[in-house]
């Protein structure tokens, strides 16, 4: 629990009316403006001109896809693109000054925001037992302070190794064969903390976690739903996908509690219409659905189609696809039959008449893609959610074919490539089996720890060292006090970061800083300058290669970090190249190519325009389920029921952070400025509870194992559906109890947090 940081002023709060559209001119400047209070001209020309181009850096903000070469923009990025890229390319630097003006524990009383601004961290730092102060060490000594570390643990299993999205596939591949070289399978990612619903859901029930769609069938779709989504902000290239779409005859449904600016109106910033013009209308309807309603909806909607199905046989489902391609039909139309219009009205806080009117653009659609992020996967029964959506989408054959299909939007730039290079704590055997033929060991076959379990073990004293590959896993996870309290009982942690975030201040007993390059840099090796790899939310793998000086002489890249780290550990215990995979990463293309099935020739494939595109099997009729076919599933949950006086709460991003790091304070297309320490409330339910506009509360989540507050926030009037209340994220994590968790993925429920509001 954190009140506001004390060494910080907070400017006032001011609240404007939400806007109607998003991009234009103003995305533009504001970009612009944000790249140049960072870093120079040049270098703001030199990373933003080859931003998504072949043979450019990929975009390190989100996981949105490119399109084809030959048909990209010149400047193929977006406002919040623009912003992530630069605040790597930043001009700021953090030298052994800062460490030594700047004692840990003051360090951990900052904002997220001021760690953030102090620029690039710029050579490796050490903060000894008992001091309070991060020194500088040297690399090697930083490695074998790791490596004595790790080594003198009881068992492999007392330490984790923590992935965050952006970092690249060579760097993925060998931290999970450095873990499990050591022998452990702790592999905690932010995927266990962003998708892992969605993977869990459609492996079970089409057999690959992955989506099914490309760009292009995006652009060719008759109907697409973007559920639990707020591309305006979070993907906002995907609005010009849309905006395809709609050109193209396609229609776009929008169910979401807020009426997000970007669902409403585009302005493309790319194109001449969209800068003077009125722009386009995303959301041909946009359904303000309660937090938590959307299994309940789309239950009613399946009902709604077997009973049009009934009143017109052979006209509305794909029987063709339901008996050839599908298995457990008849037990989900029975269980769909018994859903309670009631049920679904209450959990959803929708009309009958609005939900018939979906059915009816339905039955209007032959292909049909069903668009989803966060809004979606951060619940306690978000794995049943994802479920029937795939069993609407089976309904009417929408899988499989051109223009339709299953669209998990993905966040980090690389968080689905990271996945498939084997950084997951359960990687199944096939994969151990690969590994172990092509590296000669015996990787541990045991599950591993996820984000939820490793934070668990710390508190138990179960892991004793916790490396941090990018990210920030102390803001990024629930119950911040508890994770924090874990952290500190760790007997070493060590991250290997481009920023300085909390999770350097919040840190256990001895505590390393190892300073990387970052995506935009170039990266010199033994035998050249090297490029990476990444795979995009639509399973296209391209190389991405920076272009700027390094923020400091002394940084290393990822992968270099981890061949060091890796023979420091590991000795000559095994055979494995480290020190030549750092000399030249196609070497360890030529690896991955033998071990993860879709990359092979890796290296030749890879340097070719638009690189490598995956190919889901679900597209070649493919179902790799426990029975070979795509399973329909019977599924039930919604929020569970609201004390009298309480609130569903979802925390969210606001429009000037990229994850754990706001940018600053401004949520501009929420008309939310100032202060982010804000709950955002029906006007209904403030008035119902005394409450008015500006009025400072305590908001306090109630658990099983007692309370969790977070102080002093300012209450706000704003357009979501009764019941329902919004808060920024990672300020509201403290409320967010660790037991509270999606069933069947273990996925932390950072969107149905139940509360009160207390006066102050
Ligand atoms: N600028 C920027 N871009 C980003 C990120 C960032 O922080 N900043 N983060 C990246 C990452 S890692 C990710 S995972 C993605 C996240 O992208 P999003 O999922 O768009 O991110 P959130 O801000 O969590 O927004 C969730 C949306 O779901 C809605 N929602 C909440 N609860 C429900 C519900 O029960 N039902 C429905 N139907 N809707 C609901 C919210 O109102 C909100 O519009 O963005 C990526 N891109
Ligand atoms: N309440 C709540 N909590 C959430 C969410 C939510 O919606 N609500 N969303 C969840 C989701 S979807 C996600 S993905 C997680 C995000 O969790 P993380 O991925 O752990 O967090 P980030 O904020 O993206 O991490 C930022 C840090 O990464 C480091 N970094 C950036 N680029 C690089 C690089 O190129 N190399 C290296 N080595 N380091 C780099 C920088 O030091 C920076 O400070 O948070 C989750 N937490
Ligand atoms: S949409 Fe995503 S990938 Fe594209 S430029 Fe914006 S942040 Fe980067
Ligand atoms: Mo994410």
């Amino acid at each position: 629990m954190r009140k506001a940081p004390k060494h910080e002023p907070i400017a006032e709060l001011e609240v404007t009316e939400p806007k109607e559209w998003a991009a234009g001119v103003p995305a533009v400047k504001k970009a612009l403006e944000y790249s140049l209070s960072q870093t120079s001209p040049k270098r703001t020309a030199l990373t933003l001109l080859t931003m998504n181009q072949v043979d450019g850096i990929d975009c390190p903000g989100c996981a949105w896809p490119d399109p084809k070469p030959g048909h990209r923009h010149k400047n193929e990025y977006c406002e919040n693109g623009a912003k992530h890229i630069n605040d790597e390319a930043t001009s700021r630097r953090i030298t052994a000054d800062f460490f030594r003006e700047h004692r840990v524990s003051e360090l951990a009383e900052r904002s997220d925001e001021w760690l953030n601004a102090q620029g690039r961290l710029t050579e490796p730092m050490v903060k000894r037992a008992g001091s309070d102060h991060y020194e500088p060490i040297a690399w090697n000594d930083a490695f074998a302070l790791l490596a004595d570390e790790l080594n003198a643990l009881d068992s492999p299993d007392e330490a984790a190794f923590y992935t965050s999205g952006r970092v690249s596939n060579e760097a993925a591949f060998l931290l999970q064969l450095f873990s499990r070289a050591f022998g452990t399978n702790n592999l905690p990612d932010c995927s266990n903390l962003c998708h892992e619903s969605s993977g869990t859901a459609l492996s079970e029930t089409i057999g690959v976690g992955k989506g099914t769609v490309s760009l292009d069938d995006l652009h060719h779709s008759d109907l697409v739903f973007v559920v639990g989504q707020n591309p305006g902000t979070n993907h906002p290239r995907q609005l010009s996908a849309l905006e395809e779409c709609k050109r193209n005859g396609g229609r776009v449904i929008a169910i979401n509690p807020l009426p997000e600016a970007g669902l409403k109106r585009f302005k493309n910033p790319q194109k001449a219409r969209g800068v003077i013009g009125s722009g386009t209308v995303i959301a041909d309807k946009l359904l303000q659905i309660r937090i938590g309603g959307d299994l309940m909806f789309f239950r009613g909607l399946n009902r709604l189609l077997l009973e049009a199905e009934d009143a017109a046989p052979g006209t509305v489902l794909d029987h063709d696809f339901i008996d050839s391609s599908s298995v457990g039909f008849e037990e989900f139309a029975e269980h769909v039959r018994t859903t309670e219009w009631e049920e679904v009205l209450a959990a959803s806080g929708l009309s009958r008449a609005e939900i018939e009117d979906i059915r009816d653009e339905v039955l209007k659609a032959d292909r049909i893609i069903v668009c989803w992020a966060m809004g979606l996967t951060q619940h306690p029964h978000a794995v049943p959610t994802i479920r029937e959506i795939v069993n609407f989408l089976m309904l009417r054959g929408n899988l499989g074919k051109p223009g339709a299909g299953a669209c998990p939007v993905r966040g980090h730039s690389n968080v689905q490539g990271d996945r498939t290079m084997g950084i997951w704590e359960k990687m199944p055997d096939s994969f151990l089996d690969a590994l172990q033929a092509e590296f000669g060991f015996d990787p541990p076959r045991e599950h591993g720890l996820d984000a939820v379990g490793a934070i668990r073990a710390m508190g138990e004293g179960g892991i004793k060292v916790f490396v941090g590959m990018a990210g920030n896993f102390v803001r990024a996870t629930p119950d911040s006090a508890v994770t924090e309290a874990g952290l500190r009982q760790c007997r070493l942690t060590a991250h290997v970061s481009t920023k300085l975030n909390r999770s350097h201040a919040v840190c256990g007993e001895v505590a390393l800083i190892l300073p990387a390059l970052g995506r935009t840099e170039r990266d010199r090796q033994a035998t050249g300058e090297q490029f990476v790899t990444v795979e995009d939310s639509m399973s296209e793998v391209h190389l991405t290669k920076g272009r700027l000086e390094p923020a400091s002489p002394v940084l290393l890249s990822e992968v270099a970090i981890l061949c060091r780290l890796a023979r420091a550990t590991l000795g000559d215990r095994m055979e494995i190249p480290w020190e030549s995979f750092e000399g030249d990463y196609g070497r360890i293309r030529d690896r991955i190519s033998r071990v993860v099935p879709g990359f092979e020739e890796f290296n030749a494939r890879v340097v070719k325009p638009g690189g490598l595109p995956l190919v889901n099997p679900v597209n070649e009729g493919h179902f790799r389920t426990s029975v070979g076919k795509a399973i329909f599933t019977c599924n039930s949950g919604s929020i569970p029921d609201v004390p009298e006086g309480h609130l569903v709460l979802q925390t969210l991003r606001s429009h000037d952070q990229w994850n754990t790091i706001p940018y600053s304070n401004d949520d501009r297309y929420r008309g939310i400025h100032g202060d982010r320490r804000v709950v955002l409330v029906n006007a209904e339910d403030l008035a119902a509870q005394g409450l008015t506009a500006g009025d400072k509360v305590d908001v306090v989540s109630v658990w099983s194992d007692g309370e969790r507050r977070a102080e002093a926030f300012t209450v706000v009037p704003y357009p979501t559906p009764r019941g329902c209340a919004a808060g920024y994220y990672p300020e509201m994590n403290v409320l967010v109890a660790l037991g509270s968790v999606a069933s069947g993925s273990n996925q932390p429920a950072f969107k149905s947090v139940i509360v009160r509001l207390e006066r102050v």
